[in-house]
């Protein structure tokens, strides 16, 4: 093979990973941590929360770790998304979590304001302090 054709041949590839990159960058991707110690926990952030446009589309990559229990299917966290005003339910974010790194696409609510990120498993006597602010801009 000549150095021209290897050059070309490298190019490509260079080309189609730079392509790849740049589609899959249109999504962003949310990184959390669900502890042990019944915490959300979100690298370099003091105070994890998250903060979304509303209606974006975004990777919630999570990866949880065992507290001291886990409900009856063996999910060990939950994720579910309420209006901080109402307390009322988000549709479709209503996760539950296994042990390990899972992802989910999910859309972010269209409409503005507080929302609040809750676990739904008692994953611990001190479940009742997992939770996590999200906010919605418009
Ligand atoms: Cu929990």
């Amino acid at each position: 093979m000549s150095t021209r054709v290897l050059l070309g041949v490298v190019l490509a590839v260079y080309t189609v990973g730079w392509a790849h990159a740049q589609a899959s960058d249109k999504i962003r991707v949310i990184e959390i941590l669900a502890d042990k110690d019944s915490r959300y926990k979100i690298a370099g952030e003091k105070t994890p929360e998250i903060s979304v446009k509303a209606g974006e589309r975004v990777l919630l990559r999570i990866t949880a770790r065992k507290a001291k229990s886990h409900n009856r299917d063996g999910f060990i966290h939950g994720f579910s998304l309420l209006r901080a005003k109402d307390r009322t339910k988000v549709p479709d974010w209503d996760l539950l979590l296994k042990p390990g790194t899972q992802e989910f696409a999910m859309t972010a609510p269209q409409e503005p304001g507080d929302y609040v990120v809750v676990c739904t498993v008692i994953c611990s006597e001190d479940h009742e302090g997992m939770f996590m602010r999200f906010v919605v801009e418009p």
